[in-house]
């Protein structure tokens, strides 16, 4: 839906004597006053350190106090299944308002084991799987990396509404939380682009205190009223209004969550409100707060107006007392067991950092019965048709596209062109546009969007345009593959990102060229695939496509222009394990290791020498017990590599071998790789930079001679 929705007028103004019908008054004044009750015990302890045993403590704290009430009354009206939220640190109000239990709520913040994250992650970065209500994302610390993956979830919702034929999603709807500072970021701008493009069912909550840390909203976006300034924004309904009156502030949010239940495309709700405590734990507010401006803003305190809402109106003063009283009983009784769990196992640390086996429990990617349904071999076929590297991506795609309902495909210029390297070519013509489809140009919306669908359950596969280009999405790609770790296995976002980078056709640039690879297998979490030919590309996405944790799939350009890496189709099922060497030739006088468009670079050049070649064909695992194997038996390694030399790939397999295989050595591990200079356009500097056949070949010459 593109055209511009009428704006409804404002909420009926009921008496600000009745109580707003069709609230749960009780409970959201309960969750307020546990919520308080939190902050109080957290920052009294911060006050009192020095007296408060260390295991008591909270030692990341931040107080949601003033933001409460409001995100209280948001929660309430987020409460149908398949609803999602992306929230932030001072979000905990709202996850107490949709179910996180109290004990729960103080566990992880003292670092307890289980929780969000088994003592892996600070308290206040929260998570929360959830069936039948609404599901927060696992959040992350960098204030706006929760709007793309919101945006992501509320198009999820139509692709298992609409495409998947699930009408348990009707309705669903999606909400991102953030602050006035957070306005500010790339993620906010993109998922606003996402939401109004798609028009979909999402909501951008902004709790407006004015500060972000120090820093006032004028700052943040002009004249310090982001609502303000997105009243001509087409597809947009924007409500503006305080988020310390229980009154307007449930008109206006009932106002706004109706419109984007209803269809009728996304919404942005601003509502002011104070920040009654400094900015977490460590900050004084001193230098930038003056005691005057923290006293306005305690005089506008949420609680007491609830409290006069609510009583006698809705309850009696007697009521309301027995309320302050039952939070209590229930905020120490959750205390006392919260305190009372088991401490994180040092142990058990390393565990989750990818998928083990029984990891199942993990809300994201295929259910194993999903996958058992989907068979696969790694026995190739022999008389597939000879294809190019290209054709064999498409290929897979195709199929999986066809056997797995699941499958979306998605990136700048993907749909209706084929991408730009036309890997994807014809594909939207034959599955539609809701499976394989363009998206705007943002890099962080690509993989945020991704990260979201596959939590969901989809199998997303998303395309940058060129490998430099991931630079935009660098936050989401490392928050996507520490999730399942710092989610304790409650969470896993298992995407493939397909990657086009390497020297093209006689052509490089600094834009274009870069494989930079080892960045990734430098980051947790993620495979890094390095296909050299077709028939790899066609297994090693299979094996992408199917498995629990997330892959960059690195297309090399040369090998997508030429016919360099052009093999026999090796079947619709075919699948290679990751971390399994392919030994292109043997031999016994040198090991020559290397991955992507340099297999055949190195193949060149060996020529009558009796060297043995490995192509890696994946980074993240790699084949070490191949190459060791290897270099016990010819006492020579050399790697060759087309990303930088200091501490590029080749450092990781040299320094493995210098110590696994030290004594079967005959002369020192050799790299060769560009000496960390960029890739040039010029041809003759492009040799010059980017390892030939002939230079490796002179390498292999020279270590023979040692
Ligand atoms: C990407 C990123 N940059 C900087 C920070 C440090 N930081 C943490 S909170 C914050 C201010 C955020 O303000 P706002 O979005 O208004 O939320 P509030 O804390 O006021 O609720 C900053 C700069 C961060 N966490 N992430």
């Amino acid at each position: 839906m593109t055209a511009k929705i009428a704006r409804p007028s404002a909420p009926a103004p009921a008496s600000a004597s009745t109580p707003r019908a069709g609230f749960d008054w009780r409970r959201i004044a309960y969750t307020t006053l546990v919520s308080r009750a939190l902050d109080d015990i957290e920052e009294a302890t911060n006050r009192n350190r020095a007296s408060v045993p260390r295991e008591h403590q909270v030692l990341y704290q931040f107080s949601a106090r003033g933001h409460d009430m409001a995100q209280c009354i948001l929660g309430a009206l987020m409460q149908q299944p398949h609803d999602g939220a992306g929230a932030y640190y001072r979000s905990r109000p709202f996850l107490l308002s949709i179910g996180l239990g109290i004990e729960d709520a103080l566990g992880s913040p003292l670092g307890r084991a289980g929780g969000f994250s088994d003592g892996r992650d600070i308290g206040v970065v929260c998570n929360f799987p959830n069936s039948d209500g609404c599901t927060v994302l696992p959040m992350s610390g960098d204030v706006g990396s929760q709007y793309t993956p919101a945006a992501g979830w509320a198009q999820s919702i139509g692709y298992h509404r609409d495409t998947l034929g699930d009408a348990r999603y009707r309705g669903a709807i999606s909400v991102a939380l953030g602050g006035d500072g957070s306005v500010a970021t790339n993620g906010f701008w993109a998922a606003l682009t996402m939401a109004t493009t798609l028009s979909l069912p999402m909501l951008f909550y902004i709790e407006d205190n004015n500060l972000g840390i120090s820093v006032r909203g004028d700052m943040q976006t002009p004249g310090g009223d982001i609502a303000r300034n997105l009243a001509s924004f087409t597809n947009l309904y924007v409500r503006n209004g305080s988020g310390t009156d229980p009154h307007e502030a449930s008109g206006l949010l009932e106002d706004a969550v109706h419109h984007v239940r209803s269809g009728h495309g996304p919404a942005l709700v601003r509502l002011t409100v104070p920040r009654l405590s400094s900015h977490s734990g460590p900050d004084n507010q001193k230098g930038y707060r003056t005691e005057a401006e923290i006293a306005s803003d305690d005089a506008r305190d949420p609680l007491p107006q609830l409290r006069d809402y609510l009583v006698p109106a809705f309850i009696s003063a007697e009521a309301w007392t027995e309320l302050e009283a039952e939070v209590e009983r229930d905020v120490h009784m959750a205390l006392d067991a919260a305190r009372a769990r088991a401490m994180p196992d040092p142990l058990t640390v390393a565990r989750h950092v990818v998928a083990e086996p029984g990891d199942e429990a993990a809300m994201g990617g295929l259910s194993a019965a999903e996958r058992a349904a989907l068979p696969t071999t790694d026995v190739p076929e022999e008389d597939g048709p000879m294809l190019r590297v290209a054709e064999a991506i498409r290929r897979t795609l195709r199929h999986e596209l066809t056997v797995n309902p699941k499958v979306v495909v998605f990136g700048e210029d993907v749909g209706r062109k084929g991408g730009v390297h036309l890997v994807t070519e014809g594909l939207q013509k034959q599955f539609g546009a809701d499976r394989v489809f363009d998206t705007s140009l943002s890099e962080e919306g690509i993989i945020g969007r991704a990260v979201a669908m596959a939590i969901s359950g989809l199998m997303p596969v998303a395309e940058i345009q060129f490998r430099k280009y991931a630079d935009p999405a660098t936050e989401q790609l490392n928050n996507c593959g520490t999730m399942r770790w710092r989610t304790n296995n409650r969470f896993a976002a298992p995407i493939v990102v397909r990657m086009p980078g390497g020297f093209g056709k006689d052509v490089g640039d600094p834009w274009h060229s870069l494989s930079d690879e080892v960045r990734f297998a430098h980051a947790y979490g993620w495979q890094v695939v390095m296909p050299s030919n077709a028939a790899d590309a066609v297994g090693l996405l299979r094996t992408a496509m199917r498995s629990p944790n997330p892959t960059i799939y690195f297309e090399h350009r040369s090998l997508l222009m030429t016919g360099d890496g052009s093999a026999r189709y090796p079947g619709d099922g075919y699948a290679i394990p990751f971390g399994q060497a392919r030994i292109v030739r043997t031999g016994a006088s040198l090991t020559l290791v290397t991955w992507g468009a340099m297999v055949h670079r190195c193949a060149e050049a060996t020529g009558e020498h009796d060297v043995e070649l490995i192509d890696l064909r994946t980074i993240a695992p790699w084949d070490r017990e191949a190459v060791l194997a290897s270099v016990r038996k010819t006492g020579r390694c050399l790697i060759v590599h087309e990303d930088n030399l200091t501490a590029g790939f080749g450092a990781e397999i040299a320094a493995t071998v210098a110590k696994d295989a030290f004594w079967f050595l005959d002369a020192p591990v050799a790299r060769l790789a560009p000496a960390d200079i960029p890739v040039p356009y010029d041809t003759a500097l492009l040799d010059a930079v980017v390892p030939t056949a002939q230079r490796i070949r002179d390498e292999v010459t020279r270590i023979l001679a040692e």
